[in-house]
C-alpha cells in the first residue's frame, strides 16, 4: 500500500513567498518521515526551479520510498507549482521561467499517469474534461484528470483549446456523467458559459453534470453560467464529481438542488 500523506495544505498565495521561505520551519509535511520530507522539499523545488531533469529524477527516489503519485502530485508538485504562479504575478518570473515549470509539470506528471491508471481498482463513473477553447493552459485540468483517474474515474480528456462542438461530440460518444471544462485566463473563461449554452441548446444538458474550475473562476461565476459545481482544486473536484455520482445520482444536471448541495460541500 503506498503511502499517503495528508496534502489538504493551505495554498494561500499572499502567504506562500513566506511560507516557502521558511519551509523547513513551517514543517509542511508533518506527518511524513524525514527523508521523505527531504524528497518533497527537493521536488518543490525542482518545480519552482525549473529543473526539468532532476524534477523527472526525483520521481523514481519518492515512489521507492513508498510515497503515493496521488500524494506526490497533490503535494509537492502543486505547491512548487502555485509557487510558480505567484512569482509570474509578481513579476518575480517571466514567461521563460514559467515555461520550464511547466514542462517540469509535464514530464513529471506523464512518468506518474500509468501509476494512477494502473492502481485504479473501481470505476465509478466517466469524465468528460478540457481546457476551453483559447486557452492554452492545462496544468491544472491534467492534476484533475489525473486526481479523478485515481478517484475511480473513467477520464477522456479532450485537451486544451477545446471548442464547444468537441464537448459536445464527447458527451454524444461517451455519456460522461461528470463534464469538466477549465479556464485560466479572464478572455476564455466566457467561452465556459458558451460551451453550456451549446450543451443546453443540444438538448444534453440534464445528462451531465458540469463542474467548472481555473484560477478565474468562482461560485459567483458558475452560478451565473449555470455550472452545477465550482472546484477550487483538484481535491474538491473529485469529492464533488464523486457526489455527483453517488449521493446525488438521482438528481439531474442543471437541477438547483443539485448545485445547492455541492456548494454545501464547500462549507462541511
Ligand atoms: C503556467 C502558466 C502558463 C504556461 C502554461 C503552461 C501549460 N501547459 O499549462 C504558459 C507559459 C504557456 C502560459 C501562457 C500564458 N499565460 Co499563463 N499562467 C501560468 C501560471 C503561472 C500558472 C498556471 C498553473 O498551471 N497553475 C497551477 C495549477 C495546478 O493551478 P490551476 O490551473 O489553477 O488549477 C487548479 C484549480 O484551478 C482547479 N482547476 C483547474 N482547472 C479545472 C477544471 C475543472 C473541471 C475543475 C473541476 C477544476 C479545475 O484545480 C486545479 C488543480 O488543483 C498562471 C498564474 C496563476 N496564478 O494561475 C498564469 C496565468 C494564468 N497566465 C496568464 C497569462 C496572461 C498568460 C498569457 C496570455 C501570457 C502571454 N502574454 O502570452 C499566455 C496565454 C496562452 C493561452 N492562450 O492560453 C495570466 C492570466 C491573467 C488573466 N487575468 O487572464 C496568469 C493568471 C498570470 C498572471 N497573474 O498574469 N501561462
Amino acid at each position: 500500500m503506498a503511502l499517503e500523506i495528508e496534502t489538504d495544505i493551505e495554498l494561500d498565495i499572499e502567504d506562500l513567498k513566506d511560507d516557502i521561505e521558511t519551509t523547513r520551519k513551517t514543517d509542511r509535511w508533518s506527518d511524513a518521515p524525514s527523508q521523505i520530507k527531504e524528497l518533497f522539499h527537493q521536488l518543490e523545488w525542482n518545480i519552482i526551479d525549473g529543473e526539468f531533469m532532476d524534477t523527472t529524477d526525483l520521481i523514481g527516489p519518492n515512489l521507492e520510498a513508498g510515497v503515493s503519485a496521488r500524494t506526490l502530485i497533490a503535494g509537492p508538485m502543486a505547491v512548487g507549482i502555485a509557487e510558480v504562479g505567484r512569482r509570474f504575478k509578481a513579476d518575480e518570473y517571466f514567461l521563460p521561467e514559467v515555461m520550464m515549470s511547466a514542462k517540469c509539470m509535464h514530464a513529471a506528471l506523464s512518468i506518474l499517469k500509468p501509476l494512477i491508471i494502473e492502481a485504479k481498482t473501481e470505476d465509478i463513473g466517466l469524465c468528460v474534461i478540457g481546457t476551453i477553447q483559447g486557452d492554452l493552459h492545462d496544468i491544472g485540468k491534467n492534476i484533475v484528470a489525473m486526481m479523478m483517474e485515481a478517484a475511480g474515474f473513467t477520464v477522456i480528456d479532450l485537451g486544451v483549446s477545446t471548442p464547444p462542438e468537441d464537448f459536445i461530440a464527447a458527451i454524444r460518444e461517451h455519456n460522461p456523467d461528470i463534464v469538466g471544462f477549465s479556464a485560466l485566463l479572464t478572455t476564455t473563461m466566457n467561452m465556459q458559459g458558451e460551451t453550456l449554452k451549446a450543451i443546453v441548446a443540444e438538448g444534453l444538458r440534464d445528462t451531465v453534470k458540469v463542474l467548472v474550475g481555473g484560477a478565474p473562476v468562482s461560485q459567483t461565476w458558475a452560478d451565473k453560467i449555470g455550472a452545477d459545481a465550482y472546484c477550487a482544486d483538484a481535491l474538491i473536484a473529485v469529492e464533488k464529481a464523486k457526489a455527483c455520482v453517488q449521493t446525488h445520482k438521482d438528481l439531474a444536471g442543471g437541477a438547483p438542488e443539485l448545485a445547492a448541495a455541492l456548494v454545501a460541500m464547500d462549507s462541511a
